[in-house]
């Protein structure tokens, strides 16, 4: 094939491929949707150009010395969104990545991008409907999936579970058991499970841990879960050093890597954020670092029935969370997760992990937690697959190998779908 029969045939087949979004942290309509208070699907234009990651860049502009970050939290969410419309799409370019998507995501809709005000986006959201505007996203974004975030320890949302056990019964979302506090605060987390009615205690003493392990699994199945997920710090560690640590080891070791073997499940695990290093900022005040891939290597040779999901927040663990992956076959690395997802490095990450893993990972996953996002997460992230792959492919022609159409679909077949759902046996 030429360059331009292997453009054409890459094209095509990365824009026809559904997509299985494996992580995001989208909801059924079931759960309320905004504007309605405590609604936790979030849609349309108020929640998109109020994504965290657009606070953080307004707060670039007009720092809390001119606008108190409590004064900002006061103000409506259409007052935000038009205070971050009005300083980061008007007065100056919407040239960040967070502002380009916004921009994608409006003219996918047929709008124009370039309105000074959000009131006519504000119109023509208010004719939408929720459960009908994600067939509408999902059709634009060519995703067939949609994979939720369930924090268990979240007390609104673990009500809602409680009182409406299908509220996760949605043909067109899974559901993900998250449980972080379990490793990022032991202590708190016992407190809360035997507030639940579970038989336990933070020294592991007495019925620790079968009763923690039913708590697992009745979740599990309460939500039908297809993984079970965590996201760790930088200093996360396994085996965790000393006495400290010791609950952590045991929890992982006693606990969840049985009930992950037993139920088939695999442990994602997003390793790399420090929490909220400016608080004021909330879901905005998170941060990335270096975290450690000897513990991934660890978990992965220790629990050799185990299956690790695996994405790492600091781009100079990236290279060597390839070569872990070459050395596990338990191991599935995806995504290129929250401040990596830019083209810059999407496509640098893209590129290595082909090179090292051939077409045997998940490039990536939206991350979306405004339904919308899903429209432009995707397209992006499509340019570069395509870009990528095209030049890899020439790269594999000119060794004389016979590229086929056939084998291109099924490539790009297992990069957007299929490596997930063969790993959660899906
Ligand atoms: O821990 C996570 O699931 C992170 O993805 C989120 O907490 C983060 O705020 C995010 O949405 C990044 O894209
Ligand atoms: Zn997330």
């Amino acid at each position: 094939m030429e360059r331009v029969d292997i453009a054409q045939a890459v094209t095509a087949a990365v824009n026809s491929q559904p997509i299985t979004d494996l992580h995001t942290h989208c909801y059924t309509p079931k759960f309320g949707a905004s504007p309605t208070p405590g609604g936790l699907l979030l849609w349309g234009i108020d929640e998109l150009v109020t994504y965290h990651y657009l606070i953080a860049e307004v707060y670039r502009i007009v720092p809390s010395s001119h606008l108190p970050y409590a004064d900002y939290w006061k103000m409506s969410k259409q007052q935000q969104a038009d205070h971050i419309w009005q300083h980061l799409f008007v007065e100056r370019t919407p040239i960040s990545e967070a502002c380009r998507g916004v921009l994608t995501t409006i003219m996918a809709l047929g709008l124009d991008p370039n309105e000074k005000s959000l009131q006519a986006y504000r119109k023509w959201f208010s004719a939408q409907k929720p459960s009908q505007y994600i067939d509408t996203v999902m059709e634009l974004a060519n995703v067939d999936s949609i994979t939720m975030t369930n924090p268990v320890f979240d007390d609104h949302e673990r009500s809602i579970w409680e009182t409406h056990p299908a509220v996760g019964d949605d043909p067109r979302f899974e559901a993900v058991l998250r449980i972080d506090p379990l490793l990022r605060d032991w202590p708190s987390a016992m407190d809360k499970l035997k507030k639940w009615g579970y038989d336990v205690r933070p020294d592991f003493s007495g019925n620790t841990v079968d009763e923690v392990r039913r708590f697992l699994c009745e979740w599990v199945d309460r939500m039908k879960a297809i993984y079970i997920a965590m996201s760790l710090p930088p200093d996360f560690r396994y085996p965790a050093p000393g006495n400290k640590g010791e609950a952590a080891n045991r929890f992982i070791r006693d606990i969840l890597m049985p009930v992950c073997a037993d139920r088939g499940l695999p442990w994602a695990m997003m390793v790399g954020s420090r929490l909220q290093v400016n608080p004021d900022l909330r879901d905005a005040g998170d941060m990335s670092g270096k975290a450690d891939i000897e513990s991934v290597a660890n978990l992965c040779s220790q629990f050799p029935n185990n299956k690790f999901l695996v994405t790492m927040l600091a781009l100079e663990n990236q290279h060597e969370l390839c070569v872990t992956a070459r050395k596990f076959g338990n191991l599935l690395v995806f995504g290129c997760w929250w401040f990596l997802n830019n083209p810059t490095l999407v496509e640098h990450i893209t590129r290595m992990r082909i090179e090292l893993l051939g077409t045997t990972f998940v490039p990536q996953h939206s991350d979306a937690r405004i339904l919308d996002q899903m429209i432009y997460k995707w397209k992006h992230t499509r340019g570069i697959l395509q870009k990528v792959l095209i030049d890899k492919y020439t790269d594999i022609a000119a060794t004389g190998f016979k590229i086929t159409s056939e084998q291109i679909c099924n490539d790009v077949a297992l990069l957007m779908r299929d490596n997930f759902r063969n790993f959660i046996d899906r």
